[in-house]
């Protein structure tokens, strides 16, 4: 079995050592521009279109991520036939249930404003916030995001969730479609964002959206930064309609150091690691997908091109 895997100058050697590890029968090469020689499987993350324009010869495309906008931007150079496959929390949903709850109990416990007076030396007990005014809404209720709510539910927060189909989950306040997201924008005092980036996602943290929220809402963006229209937020911010945001994805990556967020203290931001793809995990997780689909067996992850994710 070959399979081209494509090096974007991040831990090859981790992935190539997982990979000869997980799928000892298989030739990995690290696919190089001009490389046409015929392969069974690719895994890549944002691949040139030239690695998979007219490979119709592979039998799956394997995203090295959660989310495949990457991928799916090389268009109409992806060979129709083949599916391309993403992973299905292979490790990243704990981290992505971590990573808000951090962000969320910050907000809600007001750490930042225990440490600005920490920091004056400030003994100023305050009134804890009420859990019943502080509801979080989820937008995304996938693989991640039901992770996360999970992890929220058990600090008893009540939550919304808001996804393509509507979702029948204990607990959870459930919104569909556009017709839902008035109704669940006005009533989630923290926005999370977990969604794909699609045609339909893009820009949906837009001022229209955002200005819906309580005032005094707090977002928190896991999923891409093109979801975010920045100046909105800037915007929001500056007027007190919303008290702040976790960012962890941004449109330009990495964020340029004369952008205007890393000088609003407002926004914390980190560096795209809110589920860092775990090597070992996910190797494992692409190992076992290809023996399914070498046995004729069905696979889950696999990605609805017309959908988008
Ligand atoms: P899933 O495909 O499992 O879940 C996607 C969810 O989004 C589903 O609930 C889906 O609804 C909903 N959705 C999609 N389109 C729409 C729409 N137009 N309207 C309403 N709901 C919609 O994805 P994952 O949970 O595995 O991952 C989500 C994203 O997280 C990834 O695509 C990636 O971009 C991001 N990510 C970010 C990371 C980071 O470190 N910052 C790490 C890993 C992932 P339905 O259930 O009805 O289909
Ligand atoms: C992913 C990511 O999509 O890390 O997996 O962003």
């Amino acid at each position: 079995m070959k399979i081209i895997f494509q090096d974007n100058g991040n831990y090859l050697n981790e992935w190539m050592r997982a990979l000869k590890h997980s799928l000892p029968q298989a030739e990995v090469s690290v696919w190089q521009e001009g490389d046409h020689t015929p392969a069974d499987y690719a895994i890549v993350w944002k691949p040139l279109a030239a690695m998979l324009d007219g490979r119709a010869d592979l039998k799956a495309i394997f995203s090295r991520g959660a989310g495949v906008d990457g991928i799916l931007l090389s268009g109409a150079a992806l060979p129709p036939q083949v599916p391309v496959i993403r992973l299905t929390d292979a490790g990243m949903g704990v981290q992505m249930a971590e990573f808000v709850t951090h962000a969320v109990l910050r907000y809600f416990r007001q750490f930042d404003v225990f440490a600005e007076d920490s920091a004056l030396k400030k003994w100023q007990p305050r009134l804890p916030q009420k859990r019943e005014d502080f509801r979080i809404g989820v937008l995304g209720m996938g693989v991640l995001g039901q992770k996360i709510i999970h992890a929220l539910q058990t600090f008893e927060f009540p939550i919304n969730a808001w996804s393509r189909n509507s979702k029948n989950m204990e607990g959870v306040q459930s919104f569909s479609g556009e017709e839902g997201l008035a109704e669940f924008l006005s009533s989630s005092k923290v926005l999370v964002c977990i969604l794909p980036l699609t045609d339909e996602t893009r820009g949906i943290l837009n001022y229209k959206n955002l200005s819906q929220l309580p005032r005094g809402a707090y977002l928190i963006n896991v999923a891409r930064g093109a979801h975010l229209v920045e100046e909105d937020l800037l915007q929001l911010i500056q007027n007190g309609h919303v008290a702040g945001a976790a960012l962890d994805v941004f449109a330009q990556e990495p964020l340029p150091l004369d952008h205007a967020f890393w000088q609003e203290k407002r926004i914390t931001i980190t560096p795209h690691v809110a589920a860092v793809t775990m090597i070992d995990e996910s190797a494992e997780q692409i190992a076992q997908k290809i023996a399914r689909l070498e046995r004729g067996e069905s696979v889950d992850g696999i990605v609805n091109r017309q959908r988008g994710y």
